[in-house]
């Protein structure tokens, strides 16, 4: 038998809101899951990516984690990791350096055996770069055998990456995939192997309404899964509040009676969201936040949707703007990245809350196409052109652009559930 929690998508690093409270959060939440794992005296800790926010965590980040790590060392449980996209350079890996210090194991094509498990790893790999996977792993003589990746797989949200083909192409026959990237928790059953997904250990965007936790994975004979092979369990983590306050506003109401319904909440130490609807006045975002922090939140977001709503009443005379845009968007000779990016931000089927994070990976994977980045025939004028900077999108995550992805994401907030690591408001 062996008995492993599965986690991922810990992100830290993460100064959500620009908090150095939720920065601390973030590791604080990795810590608890390592703690429950010392408890519980699990065979190995298996981290499915994204363990830090972005690919240059600062040294607070990285002490905090080595700490965690140590104690987990100490209590001599292996730390079984992939790297996920949030993290990846495109030199060596943090985890490379952890696993330099004795900390960590790094995954990969060779099975790392724990108890009677045999354990394998894939990074995160672009979408364009899939095509030459050959998904070959080396034999191994354990009795089970299970596959840790970062990815968004089928058949769950957002998926981007054909599960059955993985399945299929593979060398190894595999009893379980233990997955990280997307942040909403699931478990599924692909041609007789288990799929799941932890979800994130801290909300890192506010579509991720549900509890956080991780996952109890037994590998045995009597486990209880269906199969006789393998069982999951989810375990909840306890975590910062997020306190969703709906404000349905009627004719004549305004700020008196969105402070009412915050009111009506517990706030201690919450991150309140706030959600303004319907008629009535307009209301002031800041002086309602003031109010939410006054009363005990620790960060509190006001949105107020009610103009945008207005808006989209309005009678568009097109037969379909979609094909006017189209047509303008194809006389404009965009790159290729270009497009990609126009895409993401114009396709419904990208939620607003995951734009961002939707733009700078497709960004990111393009990076190694240079050509990618040079505009089209019709008006190659260079409007397509953006500027690459090996490492500068990092900075994307501490700067003004973090002011509308805090938007993006109140402005979903009033949408429960997926929320790929596309989405990761980046959070990936
Ligand atoms: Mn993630």
């Amino acid at each position: 038998m062996t008995r492993v929690i599965h986690t991922g998508d810990t992100h830290v690093g993460y100064a959500q809101y620009h908090s150095p409270v939720r920065r601390r959060d973030f590791l604080d939440a990795f810590a608890a899951v390592i703690d429950d794992a010392i408890e519980g005296e699990v065979d190995a800790v298996v981290h499915a990516g994204d363990l830090f926010h972005d690919r240059r965590p600062e040294l607070d980040d990285l002490m905090g984690t080595i700490t965690v790590l140590r104690r987990l060392d100490d209590a001599g449980i292996p730390f079984l990791a992939v790297v996920g996209n949030h993290e990846s350079t495109r030199g060596g890996q943090w985890l490379d350096l952890f696993e330099r210090l004795g900390l960590a194991t790094r995954l990969g094509d060779g099975p790392t055996v724990v108890g009677d498990t045999a354990f394998y790893g894939l990074d995160h790999v672009p979408v364009s770069r899939r095509d030459d996977l050959d998904y070959a792993f080396d034999d191994h003589d354990a009795e089970y055998a299970a596959l840790v990746a970062h990815g968004l797989f089928e058949p769950f949200g957002y998926a981007d990456w054909d599960t059955e083909e993985v399945l299929a192409e593979s060398t190894v026959a595999f009893d379980a995939m233990l997955l990280g990237d997307n942040h909403t928790p699931d478990v599924a059953e692909v041609d007789g192997t288990w799929v799941t997904y932890p979800g994130s250990t801290e909300r890192a965007s506010a579509s991720e309404r549900e509890g956080r936790g991780y996952n109890l994975v037994t590998f045995d004979a009597d486990a209880a899964g269906g199969d006789d092979r393998v069982e999951i369990r989810r375990r909840a983590l306890d975590t910062r509040p997020f306190v969703f306050v709906e404000a349905d506003l009627r004719e004549g109401e305004g700020a008196a009676r969105v402070r009412e319904n915050v009111r009506q909440h517990d706030l201690d130490d919450a991150v309140a969201l706030v959600n303004v609807t319907g008629e009535g006045d307009p209301v002031t975002p800041a002086a309602i936040e003031e109010f939410a922090t006054d009363e005990g939140a620790l960060i509190a977001r006001v949105t107020d949707r009610r103009e945008v709503e207005t808006d989209a009443e309005i009678d568009v005379s097109f037969a379909d703007p979609e094909d006017a845009v189209r047509e303008r968007v194809e006389e404009m000779g965009l790159s290729a990245a270009a497009l990609d990016v126009e895409e993401a931000v114009r396709a419904d089927t990208v939620p607003d809350a995951n734009v961002r994070e939707t733009v700078k990976r497709r960004v990111e994977e393009r990076m190694d196409d240079l050509d990618a980045f040079e505009g089209g025939e019709p008006g190659g004028n260079g409007e397509g052109d953006i500027d690459v900077d090996d490492e500068g999108d990092s900075n994307a995550n501490e700067g003004d652009a973090e002011t509308d992805s805090d938007a993006a994401e109140q402005a979903s907030s009033e949408t429960p559930g997926t929320d790929g690591q596309v989405s990761m408001e980046d959070y990936l």
